[in-house]
Formats: C-alpha cells, structure tokens, sequence
C-alpha cells in the first residue's frame, strides 16, 4: 500500500494534479482525508518535494545567528544539507579540535582572547559584475566585529580577520560589485582605540567607523594590511550596501540613534529606546570608496590606530567621499536595486519605504545643493530633492529583495508578519502575504545581486509560536518558502530551524557551485596546500624526540596505521593523519576516547591533532565514521605509561593454543575462501574491461578505487606466504584474512561500479521508448510492475517475448486487459498475484510508445 501511495504522490508531482486511472483521484482524495490535506496543501508539496536522489535547483546559505555557524539548505526542498563551523567549533567537522582549523579560529581571538561564540548576520557571495559568483562566502559577526571567509571550494572557513578599531558592527558583510572590497559598518559607536573614555565624552571621542576589508581574489585571502577604514560620527550606523551599475564605486550606510543619546536607565534617565529614536529622520551615509581609496595611500588623510589606517571624516569631507541624506527614523535594511539607480530604504518605525534615486543624488553633490552639515561638518543632501518617492507599505518595513522582473521588490513586514510585493518605480503595492511570523529577512533567488532571478522567496520569521511541536520554551525560528513566480505569491513550506537566530540568507544557483567531491592527496584543507605532514602508505611512523613524540598515521578502510602509539605520562603527543582514499565520501573520523580529541579527514586531507598525555592508561582509539563493514575495527590504543613506576608482566593464565591440525584446518578453510572471492571479483574485473569502464569516468574512479586497494594484496599475500614457510601457520592465518580484507573492499567498489557501468552502457532511449516510459510511470504501471523484478505484478523484462507475436498480445493486452482474463497464463498470474491487471485507458499511441519502452528494456535486460 505504502509503496503504491508513494507512487501516486510521484505521479502528481509529475503531473501537476491530473491524476491517471490507476493512481486514481480516489486514492489521493483518501490520503488527504486521512491526512486533513486540501487540494492547496496538495499542490504545495508537489511544488516541494523532491523524489529521492533528485537535486534542489538553489543553494541557500544561512547564516546560524548565535551558533557562530552557517547553515547550507536547498530550495525548493528546504533540506539541510550541511552546517559550516565558522566562529565555534564544530566537533564532526573537527572543527576547533584539529591544529590546522584551531589555526582559524585563534586568527579570531581578540586582545589574546579566544571567543568560542559568534553572533553571525549576513552571509554574501564574492560577486563579478554584481552578479554572484560562489567562490567564496563571507560572514560577519555582529558581537565581536569580525569578518570569516569560508572558501566554497570546500565549504570551509578559511580565514577570520578581526576589525582593529570596531567594538561592534551590524553592517557586514556587503561585498563591492566585483569583490574589489568587503564593507563592514559598526553598530554601538565606541572609542577607536582601546582605552577607557567616559560616556561624558560621548561625542568627542566614540565614534562610528566603515572598514574596507580588500579581497585578494586569487589568493581567496582578506588582506589586512591593504585594508582601510572611515571614521564617522558617533551615529549608530548599520545595514549597508554597495552601489552598482550606474552607483558603482559609492555605497551606502544607515544609521539609528544620530541624536547620540548616551543611555543611562540606571540613573532614572529616560532607556536608549526612547532617547535614540527622538527625531524624526536618521542619516542615510553615502559614500565614495573609490575616493577612499585612494586617500587611504596618503598619511595625510588618515590616523593610524592599533596599526590600521583610519580615513578621517575631515578628509573624507574635503575630498567629496562623504555625505548625509536624511532618511525616517531608525530605519533597517537598505538595499541597491539590481540596476544600481534606487537604494530602497525600510522605515522600521515608520510605515513606509523610501526609494532614493542615485541621479538626483549624485546630481546634488555634483552642483554642491546641500541643506546643511551635521555638528561634524559632512555635508546633508536635502531628503525631499534625493527622494524619488515613498510607499506606504504597513507596519515594520525592515528588508527588501528583488525579482526578475523589473521595478518589482519584496519587502519583510516585521510588525505585520507579512511580506509585500510591490513595484519601486511606478511606487504601488501590488500583493502581501502573510508569514509566521515576525519575519526579518527575506530573500528571492540571487535577490540582491544585479542579475535576481526571482522564483522563490525565503521568509526568515524570528517567531514560530505555534507553528511546529512544541519543543520547550526556546523555539525554533521558521523559515518559510514562497513561490513568488506568479501574479499572487504563495506560501508552500514551513522549515524550522534548530540553529540559532538566522538573521540573513543569500542564495545561488546550485549550477553556480562546484565543490571538491575529494582533496588531492595530503592537502592541508584550512590551507588549500599540501601539508608538509603528508604520509602515504609504507611512511607511517613514530618519531621521538625527548619528551616530543609526533606520530606519522594514515586512516584507510579499516585500519589505522600504528594501531599501537605508546608513549610517556607527560609527552608532547602529535599525530598527522592522512586519509588514503581517493573514493568520495569515504571519511574517517579520528577519536581518542577520554582525550577531548577528534578529527575529520575527509578523503585526501591530511590533519593533526596535538596533546600533552597527562593521564596514564590504556585509550582505545578509533574512527568515528561509519565508513565499512569493518568500520569497529578500525581502532588502535595509545598506551601512557608513567616514567616513574616500575610496571610488572601480569602472570595470569594465558589462553590455550590450537592445535597445528586446528591451524592447518583453518588455513585451509581461509586459502579456500580467498580463492573463491578472487574468482568473484576477476568476473567482475573481467565484465569491467570487456566493456571498457575506462570511458565512463565516474566508473573508472570507482574502479580504481577498487583496484587501489586489490593491490594492497601482493604485499600482505607476501608475508602470508613467507609467515607459512618458517612454520607460523597462526600468522599466515593473519595475513591471510587481511587478504580477505582487501578482496571484500575491492568487490564492495567493484560491484559498484559494475552497476554503474551497466547503468551507463545502456543503448539510449528512443524518443518513443521515453515517451512511453513517461506514459508507463503516468499510468502508475510502477505500482505493481518493477522492472528486473518480481514485485505486486510480473517482472516486464522479456514480456515481449512470452509470447507469440508478442508485441501485438502486449498491445491488445493493455488495451482490454479483461478480455484476457479468461486465458490461462492470465488468469495464472491472476491467481498467484491476487490482482488483476486494470484497464488504463491508454490511447494507441501511448500503447505504442510503451511497447517501444519494453523493448528498450529487453535490449538492456544483460546489463
Ligand atoms: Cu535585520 Cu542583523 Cu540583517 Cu536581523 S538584521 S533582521
Ligand atoms: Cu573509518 Cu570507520
């Protein structure tokens, strides 16, 4: 039953809700009365649901609010696929417990302290042309003002640069049109060094700051020294955004609290909320990096503070690089359009929307009409002449995200928990939706880029209240999915998520995204180079140098080489460990129990753990993926020893030794059992090379997989043998089960790729033979017939030709099944299968194409 529901779902989704006879609307009707589904919910999950092995059509990354992580998901499936470990560790990954990422993150530490927690906000793509391009991705950390580059190659963090002057941001991480630059604006305005400064000094010495973190592409590396920053006035400044196109080379800042209120609820003075939200506008920064640029070059323009240059705000002023719009009070997100004109400005507090025109501005600063200079003399751009008009939107415009269409955006309601479609240009609303609730962020497809491609829009609700199973009092946050590719948008799924409060996502074309599969071998992935502490098979080693032991290991299906490390109380331990495989997904994890140490080596990479062997004992360790059938066994122990105590050989009873008849038996038994698993895997090899695997290359990566650990045979067979010679048939035996070892993991591989290839040999299909096979799924045939097997009806391979002119019995068959049910070999399988073939209502045609499919079938049957 189950298997036929699943397949009446896999027909509507195919189909879009028009139903075939066999996977009759009544089956549907009956599950979504079963399941209080209406004919909305059913749409919405066939819009959703990807069959298994299916691939999402975009990547979404999220960013993991207070975990310091990322999360990586897909639309429109909305399944998670990985979390990144960006400013906290992450054990599976071995994030922050191997040298190589505890590198990473100590580049994070502030003022020598480390910080194991991150409040991430804006994750953004390195960008050609604004338009994505998913190298690299880049986060900000609005607790600790930090900037982490995850190299996409991978999806691992690279590096963490931390702001020299800033004590907060918001305002990161936006990325200038061709990555020239990561903007990152801080939130609390702070002194820029580090000292103590009274609050009483608010506004002489805090002060606000935009740093420019300049990317060095081809190296993927933030570089520090290259990096500049603008100092501003003790404004609260916030979300920004870089202009492109026709606003290219400026970009733009907003900011809350310019009444500078300094707080002080303690000491019966009205909170920070009342006193910051005071006027009635707020200053929108707009500025020129290109000029800052090069200002930055001369020592003239800039202070140097804790070794960084700081651009002064005089500077900035003088050389035309800075001025003010006012905007509605504390606003939130600012966001460019895809063609650089507009910058779209939320109110927050403020029920509308404004859209700015860069024209007018830049016109204003071009003839010097300024309405005026703020107490630190940066010229303000009068709002009414910048404006080009404002909408009314609803209660708590916070972010906006564009479509493919143009002059249309999307806009988060954060009071109203809905978001609105309406058009920037021609300033009407044209639909809402709502959302549960509370939403922050949203995102279409490639929303923010210069290219969006509109489709789908994500809803990053801070609230979920009611929509999931309770799971305590903390609540997950709820991302919601909505098809925006029609006139009205549609809400069509619920993703709670576990991680955090994810403020930001941006998304990409999963097409745009080639990850690694594997490393090239001994690469340091933190790194991207080869580690100097490589080691290939025949190289593993202990080394010991005083009170230093480093360890030489490699991890490969399934054993660890040493299985034995055995080392002093109080010895410096290092172990490099290098994963052998070159087949994907073939990870090993490494443990050492009670020692806090693990590691991920993912195929290729090589990682070190280090540890001062402070506890005696006995510590078993071993991989921590399920990576074989062997996989428990892929162990050894680290043996400490005190240095101090004198040890004694226990004197207990030792276990009795076989007999040498028992031995020979059994190294009969062992030979016997290899020789026949080397028949098995030579059909293989030789079905392999008949057909020439080596043109498939997916298949030839498999088979040398398989032939990379057959070779390790030679060696082990070696010592089995010369073991036999000198007597010492219980080693033989030994060895000769890691023949067997092998042989087992070369036929897994093997197998596998003998599927594959059979797979990829097939003679394609006919243009017929598709349409019928389109016509046999439509009408759910596969319900009852699974083709190469005996299933709820007969296997169709070779149907063609149980018959006598066949094709026409087939044909005739499936046009009036019940004419035939009289006949004996019918009415036989009726009886064995207790079922009766229905009457599909197939036109000729289909009949026709689905005889072309089975013939197609019978051709590949010996594959
Ligand atoms: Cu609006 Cu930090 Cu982007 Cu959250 S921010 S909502
Ligand atoms: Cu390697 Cu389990």
């Amino acid at each position: 039953m189950q298997k036929f529901l699943n397949s009446c779902i896999a027909g509507i989704a195919l189909l879009g809700l028009s139903f075939s006879a066999a996977c009759s609307a009544s089956d549907l009707e009956q599950v979504m009365k079963e399941r209080g589904l209406s004919e909305k919910d059913v749409l919405a999950a066939a819009k959703t649901y990807q069959p298994s092995g299916r691939k999402d059509e975009f990547i979404v990354f999220s960013s993991g609010g207070q975990s310091g992580q990322i999360l990586v998901y897909g639309v429109p499936s909305m399944r998670i696929y990985k979390y990144i470990g960006v400013f906290t560790p992450e054990p599976w990954q071995g994030y922050g417990y191997d040298d190589e990422s505890k590198a990473v993150l100590k580049q994070g530490a502030i003022r020598g302290k480390e910080i194991t927690w991150g409040d991430t906000h804006h994750p953004n793509f390195t960008e050609k042309n604004g338009e994505y391009v998913g190298d690299y991705l880049f986060i900000n950390d609005k607790a600790n003002p930090r900037i982490a580059v995850v190299n996409l190659h991978d999806f691992e963090t690279t590096q963490i640069v931390v702001n020299p002057i800033m004590k907060s941001e918001h305002g990161g991480s936006f990325i200038t049109p061709n990555s020239e630059y990561v903007i990152e604006a801080s939130q609390y305005a702070a002194p820029l060094d580090n000292n103590y400064h009274s609050i009483d000094d608010y506004e002489a010495v805090y002060r606000g700051a935009i740093t420019f973190w300049k990317f060095d592409y081809p190296k993927g590396k933030i570089d520090e020294k290259a990096s500049f920053s603008l100092e501003l006035p003790p404004y609260w400044q916030d979300l920004s955004d870089a202009g492109k196109g026709e606003s290219f080379g400026w970009a733009f800042t907003n900011s809350i609290n310019t009444e500078m209120y300094t707080g002080g609820i303690e000491k019966g003075l009205p909170p920070f909320e009342a006193g910051a939200s005071r006027n009635d506008t707020d200053f929108m920064h707009v500025y020129n990096w290109q000029i800052l640029e090069k200002l930055a070059k001369d020592k003239k323009n800039y202070m140097e503070i804790n070794g960084h240059r700081v651009i002064t705000i005089k500077a900035a002023v003088d050389a035309g690089a800075l001025f003010l719009i006012p905007e509605s009070k504390s606003p939130h997100g600012i966001d460019v359009t895809p063609d650089g004109r507009y910058i779209i400005i939320g109110g927050k507090l403020d029920t509308h929307a404004s859209v700015y025109d860069f024209r007018k501005i830049k016109e204003l600063i071009d003839k010097k009409d300024f309405a005026g200079t703020d107490p630190y003399g940066i010229p303000i751009l009068d709002m009414k002449k910048a404006l080009h008009g404002q909408v009314e939107l609803g209660l708590g415009p916070l972010h906006n995200s564009f479509d493919s269409k143009d002059g249309i955006v999307y806009t988060s309601l954060y009071v109203d928990s809905q978001i609105i479609k309406w058009d920037y240009k021609n300033l009407k609303v044209l639909d809402k939706v709502n959302v549960h609730y509370n939403i922050g962020h949203l995102d279409t497809m490639e929303g923010k880029s210069s290219k969006p491609v509109g489709k789908y829009a994500i809803a990053l609700d801070k609230l979920s209240i009611d929509r999931f199973n309770p799971v305590g009092p903390l609540h997950p946050q709820n991302h919601q999915l909505i098809d925006i590719s029609g006139a009205k948008m549609d809400l069509i799924y619920d993703m709670p998520i576990p991680l955090g409060e994810p403020h930001d996502v941006v998304s990409i074309a999963a097409s745009k995204l080639s990850p690694a599969l594997t490393y090239n071998m001994g690469t340091n992935s933190r790194t991207g180079k080869p580690s100097p502490y490589v080691t290939l098979a025949g190289q593993e080693r202990i080394e010991r140098n005083g009170k230093n032991v480093t360890v030489f290991a490699t991890m490969i299906r399934s054993h660890i080489n040493p299985e034995h490390i055995e080392v002093n109380k109080g010895d410096n331990v290092t172990i490099h460990l290098t994963n052998l495989e070159r087949a994907q997904d073939e990870t090993h994890g490494f443990g050492i129990d009670l020692y806090n140490i693990h590691a991920s080596l993912e195929p290729g990479k090589t990682a070190s753990v280090n540890f001062v062997a402070d506890m005696e004992g006995i510590f078993p360790y071993y991989c921590t993926e399920f990576c074989s059938a062997l996989h428990l066994e892929m162990m050894g122990y680290l043996l400490v020893k005190d240095p101090n105590k004198k040890y004694e050989s226990a004197k207990g009873n030792k276990l009795k030794a076989l007999s040498p008849e028992a031995l020979k038996a059994e190294y009969d038994k062992v030979i016997a059992t290899n020789k026949a698993t080397d028949a098995v895997i030579q059909e293989v090899v030789a079905y392999l090379k008949e057909k020439h695997f080596e043109k498939y290359p997916k298949v030839k990566e498999q088979v040398e997989d398989a032939l990379d650990q057959y070779s390790k045979i030679a060696e082990v067979k070696k010592k089995a043998d010369e073991a036999y010679k000198k007597g010492d048939v219980n080693g033989a035996i030994l060895w000769e089960y890691q023949v067997w070892q092998y042989m087992v993991k070369t036929a897994d591989v093997g197998l596998r790729a003998k599927n594959n290839l059979a797979k990829a040999i097939a003679t394609p299909m006919s243009a017929g033979a598709a349409k019928g096979e389109e016509a046999y799924l439509k009408g759910g045939c596969n319900g009852c017939h699974v083709i190469g097997q005996v299933s709820s009806g007969p296997d169709l391979t070779g149907v063609l030709l149980r018959h006598e002119n066949g094709e026409k019995w087939v044909a005739d068959f499936i046009k009036d099944p019940a004419k035939f049910y009289e006949n004996d070999y019918v009415k036989a399988m009726i009886n064995y299968f207790n079922l009766r073939m229905p009457n599909q209502h197939m036109s000729d045609e289909e009949i026709k194409h689905i005889i072309e499919y089975l013939k197609w079938i019978d051709e590949n049957a010996g594959l």
